[in-house]
């Protein structure tokens, strides 16, 4: 008897590790929502389509601010960015919440192994507690070598002239290469192909343990600029077929310092001074950035042709996440995010959970990137962690087309004010206020009449009792949005 409890103990033991999913967290940088299973036509990502295929699309995904720090700290913390005080690229998350406990943290408290390849905080803006070893980076080379010849030519240029190497946010130089470029190279001898070959390695070793359940995170550092993949991925396009964007201006009646995008773009040495960006040059970078988003997807396949190989897929949920959208030539904002609207706030989502049953389907729900952490920690069976503010989609994985959020928010301070915006099934509002609270510009874009949020409509007379209701509905905030 003693001992056919104990052999019943040791499977419920094994059978009970055995339960617990693994996770696979990839995040990719600066990737808009341009994909084959968002309905773009012209990208090559036949594997993210296929892991579309057996997972959710999150059709109206949205971060919480269009900012590479600010947006990863939010979705890795679960919080707003009003919550965790951070707005810009340059803090770490422990100075402003030392005893907050990050999604990865919470699978580590939980028994879970966690690791983190490439760029999944911002790039030496890491945070050890929330990795059982610490994090790891590629040293492989972003440029192919005729781009790295220029950018050493011109930070030596620069030296000789006695000029100071400008850099930005505490450690981030700025590049002085160009925009885009086709090395005839293999993947793995740039940065991104890099950080999967050794992903690869981590997904063995983690394999070769099959009881000790695991979070990998992998960051890829495309399609950020400067796009540089190898060159057959930009040979899969041809300039002739890319369409530019047809509303190269900023909305009608916006707030002049809202309208705005960042410069960062206007750094790399073959993009025009006088920021005139021609027809041409424009096509050229919107194929860098369609290479550059095929070259992920290609690191994204060998990763999941790896779970597949090691026998992980019906043990692991994958998750794929880009950190905000991004702008192409719309608006007339090049290589920009930084502000409030929906290209820079809508962002690609993929979740596939093993097994499950609405697999291929897409779901239009608003979800915010703060759901994320609690998605995942109720979709691997962990208890909820304290202080998160997203609501856990699991939900949705069940049935795609139930009531959901009332509304999305995302927050970035501009021109001194502070606009938080918010996306309802029909509207993108925005509130501006000043120091002092005050609201000093309203925004209002009407998705059903102007998709592309061309005109802001919210100075229209006809439009004061939507502007009313959505101005209660801000301030009644993201508790009162949910479900
Ligand atoms: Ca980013």
């Amino acid at each position: 008897m003693r001992h056919s409890l104990l052999i019943l103990a040791i499977a419920c033991g094994h059978a009970m590790a055995a339960e617990k999913l693994n996770v696979l967290f990839i995040a990719s940088d600066d990737m808009r929502p341009q994909l084959g299973c968002y309905g773009d036509k012209l990208v090559k990502s036949p594997n993210l389509d296929k892991l579309a295929a057996r997972g959710m699309v999150f059709e109206r995904a949205f971060c919480q601010q269009a900012l590479c720090s600010p947006s990863r700290i939010s979705l890795l913390t679960g919080r707003h960015p009003w919550t965790t005080r951070i707005y810009q690229i340059g803090p770490f998350l422990r100075e402003t919440m030392p005893d907050v406990v990050t999604l990865p943290q919470h699978f580590k408290n939980n028994g879970y192994f966690t690791r983190s390849l490439g760029k999944v905080y911002h790039v030496g803006i890491d945070d050890p507690p929330s990795w059982s070893v610490p994090p790891w980076h590629s040293k492989a080379p972003r440029y192919g070598p005729e781009a790295q010849a220029l950018v050493k030519k011109q930070v030596a240029e620069m030296k000789a002239r006695g000029e100071v190497i400008p850099k930005t946010g505490k450690k981030l130089p700025i590049f002085r290469g160009p925009a885009f470029e086709a090395p005839d190279l293999a993947d793995a001898d740039l940065l991104d192909g890099d950080t999967t070959r050794e992903a690869l390695a981590a997904m063995r070793e983690l394999a070769a343990k099959p009881q000790q359940p695991f979070f990998l995170a992998v960051g890829f550092a495309n399609p950020h600029v400067p796009w540089v993949a190898p060159k057959r991925y930009w040979d899969l396009y041809h300039a002739e077929d890319i369409p530019l964007p047809p509303n190269q201006f900023a909305p009608k009646n916006a707030p002049e310092f809202a309208a705005k995008s960042g410069d960062d773009f206007y750094w790399y040495s073959n993009v025009p001074k006088d920021r005139v960006i021609t027809p041409e040059f424009g096509r050229q970078c919107l194929h860098g950035y369609l290479a550059a988003i095929s070259y992920v997807d290609a690191c994204v396949g060998r990763l999941l042709d790896e779970l597949d190989r090691l026998g992980l897929r019906e043990k692991t949920l994958v998750v794929f996440w880009g950190d905000h959208g991004y702008y192409m030539g719309e608006h007339s904002w090049w290589g920009g995010k930084h502000n409030n609207y929906e290209g820079a706030t809508r962002a690609p989502l993929l979740a596939a959970l093993p097994g499950q049953k609405t697999a291929g389907q897409k779901t239009r729900a608003l979800v915010e990137f703060v759901d994320i952490f609690p998605s995942l920690a109720d979709l691997c069976g962990l208890p909820p962690s304290p202080g998160v503010e997203g609501t856990s989609f699991k939900p949705l994985l069940d049935d795609p087309k139930r009531p959901w959020k009332k509304a999305a928010f995302s927050e970035y301070p501009k021109g001194g004010n502070q606009g938080i915006a918010m996306r309802t099934d029909r509207y993108r509002y925005v509130e501006w206020k000043d120091k002092k609270g005050e609201i000093v510009a309203r925004e209002l874009y009407d998705h059903q009449a102007d998709p592309q949020e061309n005109e802001n409509v919210a100075g229209k007379p006809e439009h004061a009792k939507v502007i009313a209701t959505l101005g209660a509905q801000v301030k009644a905030g993201w508790k009162a949005a949910r479900p």
